[in-house]
């Protein structure tokens, strides 16, 4: 997931652009589902090119509003593929961010399904010890339970905003 754009010019309402990326069925389009509509599908279908969800929240005074895109990937979506050559694609797309949009944007490595632990193939401290080594931050989520997806975002919006009104923050070396 990724964050680029610039803070509105209108007082202090922000405007954010949230790109999901992910390997078919990894839940991209369950988590801003959850997240704006708080709805759940058990089935799975799949998101033709990409599709956009806009969501509003108030952090401590600051307006934010949040335009979400779901960007299909570039391989067939499958439930079938497992987790280890799900996240040397996770690494693929990172280097490719990186080099197409340097630290500018707001990386973050997000861990879906948490309700299914029993099938994890990658562990918890590989996830986010690879993830702090590219300077994203890795979270933890539910879109079945609803757990840990308010927490991303409202993290999100509050990492971006803050670079935003303070330029040396930046986005790595949490
Ligand atoms: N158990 C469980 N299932 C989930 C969760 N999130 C999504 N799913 C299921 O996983 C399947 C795929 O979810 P989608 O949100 O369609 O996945 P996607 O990444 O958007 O897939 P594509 O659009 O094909 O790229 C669906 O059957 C969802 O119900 C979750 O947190 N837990
Ligand atoms: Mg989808």
């Amino acid at each position: 997931m990724a964050t680029a754009g610039a803070a509105g010019s209108s007082g202090r309402t922000y405007s954010f652009k949230v790109v999901l990326l992910g390997e078919g069925c990894v839940g991209k389009t369950s988590l801003v589902l959850r997240y704006c509509e708080n709805k759940f599908n058990d089935k799975h279908i799949t998101t033709l090119q990409a599709s956009f969800l806009t969501k509003k929240l108030n952090i401590t005074g600051k307006r934010v509003n949040l335009a979400i895109w779901v960007r299909r990937s570039l391989m067939l979506g499958s439930c079938h593929h497992r987790d280890a050559f799900e996240y040397k694609t996770v690494k693929n797309w990172v280097k490719e961010l990186r080099k197409m949009l340097g630290n500018e944007i707001c990386l973050c490595i997000v861990g879906n399904k948490i309700d299914l632990d029993k099938d994890r193939n990658v562990s918890v401290e590989d996830a986010e010890s690879y993830a702090e080594s590219v300077g994203a931050k890795h979270y933890h989520t539910s879109a079945k339970l609803n757990k840990g997806i308010e927490e991303l975002f409202l993290d999100l919006c509050k990492r971006k905003s803050r670079a935003e009104s303070d330029p040396d923050f930046g986005f790595s070396g949490f």
